[in-house]
């Protein structure tokens, strides 16, 4: 269901940038797991280039049973840009949730405005995708944009209507991508570290794929994933 979405996100990215492979742990490169009704398969892919430090997407196909794509791209610590952040799931034919958004690392309006406010015009062209759904696991206002499509959905919806979205809000992060300008000023380069370290902890901590992860593949290659490979900033919290 969503391949076309991150054969478009590879094509951007290679025809844009000069990537190259963050190699991961061939452990959770790709995983099959044979314990649901469909067998699932795990594989992801990870690069860097000058302007990003991080790219990374997963895909978890487990045939009619669950369909995922997710990616998060990580700007170079000079810049304060917000994440791309995607997650899109279908579990069968009747159940499908999508996320996308530029993730803001702070929320002050002079930063609200030079990165936020620019996805306006698009986000106000799909409404049918920003649904003002309820979250359970994460605070929407801590790196949610008030512009992020988020939905419960159909198949016909996501080729007619997410598909275009999709690769208008990407068009844009590029554009704020050329636009940005480095900082070179060490407390400001420090506060982006610390911001992208603490998201990266409080996305690991509220992450409700971790269950997911478990159930096909186990507890222990599911910290090592999460920990490891999708927020490798964030640390385990010891269990009392
Ligand atoms: C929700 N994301 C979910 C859910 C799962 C995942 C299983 C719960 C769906 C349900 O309601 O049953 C899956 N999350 C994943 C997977 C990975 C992951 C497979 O990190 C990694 C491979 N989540 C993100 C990113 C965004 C995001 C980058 O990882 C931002 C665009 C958003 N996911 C997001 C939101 C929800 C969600 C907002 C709804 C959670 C809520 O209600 O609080």
């Amino acid at each position: 269901m969503f391949q076309p979405f991150l054969q478009h996100l590879e094509k951007e990215l290679f025809s844009r940038f000069h990537l190259i492979d963050r190699p991961i742990d061939p452990e959770l490169e790709f995983k099959i797991s044979q314990r649901s009704k469909n067998p699932a398969m795990i594989e992801s892919w990870c690069y860097e280039c000058p302007q990003f430090r991080k790219i990374r997407y997963t895909y978890i196909n487990a045939g009619a049973t669950a369909q995922i794509f997710n990616s998060v791209i990580y700007p170079n610590h000079q810049y304060d840009l917000p994440l791309l952040g995607i997650d899109f799931l279908a579990f069968g034919q009747k159940k499908i949730l999508v996320v996308l958004d530029f993730q803001p690392l702070f929320r002050d309006p002079d930063y609200l405005k030079k990165y936020i406010e620019p996805m306006a015009p698009i986000r106000k062209k799909y409404n049918d995708l920003a649904q003002d759904l309820e979250m359970k696991f994460y605070d929407a206002n801590q790196y949610f944009s008030p512009y992020l499509l988020f939905a419960r959905t159909n198949p016909q919806t996501v080729i007619e209507q997410l598909f275009p979205a999709y690769q208008e809000y990407i068009q844009l992060y590029w554009q704020l991508v050329e636009k940005a300008e480095p900082k070179t000023d060490s407390t400001e380069v420090e506060r982006i570290i610390k911001a992208q370290k603490d998201y990266d902890q409080y996305s690991a901590e509220r992450d409700p794929a971790s269950g997911l992860f478990k159930s096909y593949f186990g507890h222990e290659w599911s910290e090592e994933f999460l920990h490891k490979f999708l927020f490798e900033d964030s640390v385990p919290v010891p269990v009392k």
